[in-house]
């Protein structure tokens, strides 16, 4: 079982995912288990205070070393009891290695996670260089804390562990494991507003749905992400797959 703690100033965030949906059900199978450690109980004087003002002057406020540092310890002697050998402490920060497909396998392989979710300006550097292994960002912006960071990257691990998912979902693979973006998707009615299901969906000719659908992956991802498809490559079927789309969506004025 993936242990998972969490480091967070408000952990209540974290039960929109754990308590409803894949993620949810997945908790309930024990596919992994989950604990959030509030800074906020570690904190010494009698406000309870984490944060304080930056060294060097300018705006907001800092979280603390000591509270922060002694919730980090409580989370990596907790994985330990929990059998982890050595869990992988991560911060979420726009600082951080973006996180890929790839990334996410190799979160989901690991025995522990340490998640640490900063709020305000950020974290006394000294807890980073002595506490975290590696530094995640989800995406080139800023969040209001590193919480719905945190929470993207579990939901991307866990849903790659053994059991998450049902048969009839881990049997359909995820788009990114072919390195391609997804095909479109169509359920009832045949005709919604007067536009028709593409008829190959109809045909019942599976040989045919399954080249369409990759027809419409190589397309999508030339035209919205020529990057994965340059990283990628193709074979000399999917070239001619591909230069079929292009001629269609000419056609079609896409
Ligand atoms: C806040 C701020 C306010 C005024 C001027 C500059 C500022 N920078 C920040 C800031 O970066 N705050 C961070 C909030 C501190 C660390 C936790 N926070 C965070 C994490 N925001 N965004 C992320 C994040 C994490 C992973 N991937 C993307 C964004």
């Amino acid at each position: 079982m993936l242990q998972i703690d969490v480091i967070t100033l408000f952990p209540k965030m974290f039960d929109a995912i754990t308590e409803s949906g894949i993620i949810g059900r997945a908790r309930d199978r024990r596919v992994y288990q989950f604990l959030p450690w509030n800074p906020r109980d570690f904190a010494t004087n009698t406000h309870r205070t984490v944060d304080d003002r930056p060294y060097g002057g300018g705006p907001g406020m800092v979280m603390m070393a000591e509270p922060l540092e002694k919730a980090v310890s409580a989370a990596r002697q907790r994985q330990i009891s929990a059998g982890v050998r050595k869990p992988r402490m991560i911060y979420l920060s726009p600082q951080g290695r973006l996180l890929t497909h790839e990334l996410v396998m190799s979160l989901a392989a690991e025995q522990g996670l340490v998640l640490l979710a900063g709020r305000y300006e950020g974290v006394d550097e000294r807890v980073i260089a002595r506490q975290i292994d590696d530094e995640i960002s989800i995406g080139d912006y800023v969040l209001s804390g590193g919480e719905l960071a945190a929470m993207v990257v579990m939901d991307a691990v866990i849903r790659q562990l053994p059991g998450a998912l049902g048969d009839a979902e881990s049997a359909e693979q995820d788009s990114f494991v072919r390195g391609l973006l997804d095909c479109p998707h169509y359920t009832r009615p045949e005709s919604h507003e007067g536009v028709a299901v593409p008829p190959v969906l109809m045909s019942g000719n599976h040989a045919d749905i399954t080249r369409w659908r990759l027809k419409q992956a190589l397309g999508r991802t030339q035209q919205r992400r020529p990057d994965l498809l340059a990283a990628r490559g193709m074979s000399a079927d999917e070239r001619t797959l591909l230069d079929e789309y292009l001629v269609e969506a000419q056609g079609a004025g896409k």
